[in-house]
């Protein structure tokens, strides 16, 4: 087994119980550790005794470095002075945004969040950033009572995905500004669900021409072809998805573009044992209705090699039937003809049939013939080709040599290869095809106004006992993605701060900048490494793993380990990587021999896959009788820069998912799992940020445009900042809220909503003044 020389990397949950993400006094200030407990005695603290568990209990006495605390079950502890840290006073006890907190230490955030928690309360706020805690568990907080609720802004008080959803909304109508809601966190954490609640509050708020209902429909169908069962998640993305919903001026929905983030689709061929490959397959085969079946020659998911080789055909609860229905009526709802849904069923059996067709070696020299099979003539059938030309494209190859083509036969592992590499060019051209119809249905009319919101959903952080291509593209998904987001919060911050001539409270921050590095670097970054060792005729995966140690070992974030293996220190963890299969999973090569097959097929669906991979291939990268288009991985990197630059094109709402226990048990909440996921994203520093400083800010301009209806035309004349500063005055906004810069001026979190309060109000009264006003005439 080549696998058996790597180091093995315990399991996730192991490791962290090992320490990696146990609570350890933390170092900021405002932690309170300068905390002096020798003076006060009853006080409320922390304490972490030798488990390294922390303990509420109160201050009985201090003699020296040690302090004695009688802890909340009667017991005194002596606990040296050092591992203790002040706990706030319960009237603060689940407050619901963490800046209310008087000490922001680690303990008190850790249990503020599991009082809420286990009161069902799955969201609170950590200054402008929404922490989602996955409840495992239906929780009556997304009913259509609520949706009202927080559109008629009853409670504003209680954080919520619908009241972020809502400020995205309203802050599009009021500055006709592109929005963004963005969720992160790590596998299984709840960032799929999370976007769809999102998305159906806003389908409530601009729905009614009907079109809010297709947009919500292509959830269910990219998570049927887009979603699979891996050992983190039973329902786990594995494509990245912005879709932007637009607006009209009016703030009616009035379609979406969904961009997608290339999934690596080898699953399709291949996963880990307990995986499954991607929902659809299983739902055709349980739910299709005869006369599908019988047009397909479909079998039950047990008989195809591609599904039942991982040893895992059902998901507990899921009933696949039940969900093919609800697919096909999806697809009808979002306007795809039913001849193209049977296209594209087609296509899906035939990638199954691809998986049952079997060689036998004829020569001493390993080369194969195909075995003639039901898989065979049932593939060739449905492509809409002669199933000899089928044999052929899979067992030989041509080559030109000059102004002659040469046949050459294949060996059996070439063969496997390039009926595998067929089976996965399908289906990636299929999901393709498919986001394309999607968009089509949901082209934005002539009503629309520049006003959007887009919705992020990647994959999320994720890593297993054996961790290969796949993680690698998406953990560094999530590496570009949290950059994103510091550079939000933290970098951003620092330029307008100074820009505007005022100081900036200097915040700790974890910059995974050296980790990207390590992947984007020209040159000499992982990816490029990658791409140059493809090119290379004769490299092996250990060719790769050796370059890797030559250029990377300076990287602090990188090491190499025996066996081709090695480590990468990601913002959210350690991940071991081994690099088997990295090659031939970075090359995604199509092969010509079958796009002249496709393209000779009666079929429409496979006539226009081999249109387009025609077009994406280069003329001059013609390798081996293999057509070489761009790099797997430099392509995926591509997609996530365009996703990212969309972003940031937009007005950002951050919501991030938190997984409590890695059980995917209700009720249950393990502190250290959720502490690791709080420090790794920096939330910490963002409320810390926020209490101290002025995260939001409006240009002179806005604010006036904004807030000053009342004043008298001559203001017109006086510089912005001095009608800026008149403002302030007339809304008494007490001065600790603010701060004027040149251009801009700044406030403190939540203080935007109390002037919007404020102004609503006094339009109100305004309006009221002119109804009398005007009755009284009469
Ligand atoms: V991955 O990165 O795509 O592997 P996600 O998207 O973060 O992951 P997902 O939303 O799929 O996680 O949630 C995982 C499971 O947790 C769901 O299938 C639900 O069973 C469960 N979950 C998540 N959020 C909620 C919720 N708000 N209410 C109830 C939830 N259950
Ligand atoms: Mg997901």
């Amino acid at each position: 087994d080549a696998y058996s020389e790597m180091p093995e990397l315990e399991s996730y949950e192991e490791r962290r119980s090992e320490g990696v993400g146990a609570p350890q006094p933390s170092t900021s200030p405002s932690d309170g550790k300068k905390f002096n407990c020798a003076l006060i005695k009853d006080l409320r603290v922390w304490c972490h005794h030798r488990d390294a568990k922390w303990e509420l209990g109160k201050i009985q006495s201090v003699s020296g470095d040690v302090t004695h605390v009688k802890s909340s079950n009667g017991k005194v502890l002596a606990v040296p002075t050092e591992n203790i840290l002040p706990a706030n006073p319960d009237v603060l006890d689940g407050v619901s945004d963490l800046i209310q907190l008087s000490y922001l230490n680690e303990p008190s955030v850790i249990q503020n969040l599991q009082y809420r928690y286990s009161r069902d309360m799955i969201y609170t706020k950590a200054g402008p950033i929404l922490v989602a805690l996955n409840p495992y568990k239906e929780v009556s907080l997304h009913g259509s009572d609520l949706i009202a609720a927080y559109r008629q802004k009853r409670l504003i008080d209680n954080p919520h995905v619908f009241a972020m959803a809502d400020t995205a909304y309203s802050e599009m109508m009021r500055d006709g500004k592109k929005q963004s809601i963005i969720v992160s966190g790590e596998s299984g954490s709840g960032k799929t669900e999370t976007a769809k609640f999102a998305m159906q509050y806003l389908a409530a708020v601009g729905g009614g021409s009907g079109i809010e209902e297709e947009v919500l429909q292509t959830n269910l169908i990219l998570e049927s072809f887009g979603n699979a069962k891996t050992l983190r998640n039973d329902n786990s993305s594995r494509f990245g998805k912005l879709i932007e919903i637009n607006f009209s001026k009016a703030g009616k929905i009035c379609g979406a573009e969904i961009q997608t983030c290339k999934h690596v689709v080898s699953r399709v061929v291949q996963r880990a044992i307990g995986e499954r490959s991607y929902h659809v397959f299983y739902q055709l085969c349980a739910g299709a209705p005869i006369h599908l079946k019988e047009k397909l020659n479909l079998k039950a998911a047990n008989e195809y090699e591609y599904l039942k080789q991982s040893n895992c055909l059902t998901i507990t609860d899921i009933d696949d039937a039940k969900r093919f229905h609800m697919l096909t009526e999806a697809l009808d709802i979002v306007k795809i003809c039913k001849e193209d849904q049977e296209n594209a069923f087609a296509m899906l059996a035939t990638v199954l049939w691809l998986g049952n067709i079997g060689f036998s070696v004829i020569d001493e020299e390993n080369h194969v013939e195909v075995d003639m099979s039901e898989g065979v003539t049932n593939a060739a059938k449905l492509m809409g080709c002669k199933v000899s030309d089928l044999m052929m494209t899979l067992s030989t190859r041509t080559l030109q040599t000059g102004s002659e083509n040469v046949i050459q036969k294949l060996t059996l592992s070439q063969a496997i290869d390039t009926r595998d590499a067929l089976a996965k060019s399908l289906y990636a051209s299929l999901f393709d095809w498919l986001v394309g119809q999607l968009n089509k249905s949901l082209e934005v009319g002539d009503y629309y106004a520049g006003k959007s919101i887009s919705i992020l959903d990647i994959y999320g952080f994720e890593y297993f006992h054996r961790n290969g291509f796949e993680q690698l593209c998406i953990n560094y998904a999530n590496e570009r993605l949290q950059q994103h987001i510091n550079q939000h919060f933290f970098k951003l911050g620092r330029e307008e701060y100074s820009q505007n001539g005022m100081d900036w409270t200097n915040v700790d921050f974890v910059d995974n900048m050296e980790c990207l590095e390590l992947f984007e670097k020209k040159q000499i970054g992982l990816l490029s490494l990658l791409d140059e060792v493809s090119a290379l005729p004769k490299a092996t995966d250990m060719t790769f793993a050796n370059k890797l140690k030559q250029n990377l070992s300076s990287n602090a974030c990188f090491k190499a380990e025996k066996g081709g293996a090695f480590r990468i220190c990601h913002f959210a963890g350690e991940v071991l990587y081994n690099t088997i299969g990295f090659l031939e999973k970075n090359k995604d090569s199509h092969h010509s021999d079958y796009i002249e097959l496709l393209s000779s097929c009666s079929c429409q669906l496979p006539q226009l896959f081999a249109s387009r991979m025609h077009n994406q291939v280069s003329p001059f990268l013609k390798l081996n009788g293999a057509t070489q288009q761009q790099s797997v991985g430099t392509n995926f990197k591509d997609q996530l820069f365009k996703l990212m630059e969309q972003l940031e094109r937009t007005s950002p709402h951050f919501i991030r998912c938190i997984k409590p226990n890695g059980q995917h048990l209700p009720g249950l909440y393990e502190h250290d799992l959720v502490l690791q996921q709080l420090r790794c994203c920096g939330i910490l520093e963002v409320v810390r940020m926020s209490k101290l400083g002025y995260p939001s800010w409006m240009t002179h301009q806005q604010f006036t445009e904004r807030y000053g209806f009342f004043l008298s035309r001559n203001v017109a004349s006086q510089d912005p900042l001095s009608v800026s500063v008149n403002i302030l005055e007339h809304f008494s906004v007490p001065p600790d809220t603010y701060q004027v810069g040149y251009t801009k001026i700044f406030f403190r979190s939540g203080q935007i909503a109390s002037l919007e309060e404020v102004r609503h109000r006094t339009l109100q009264a305004i309006l009221c003044v002119q109804k009398r006003f005007r009755a009284l005439k009469v």
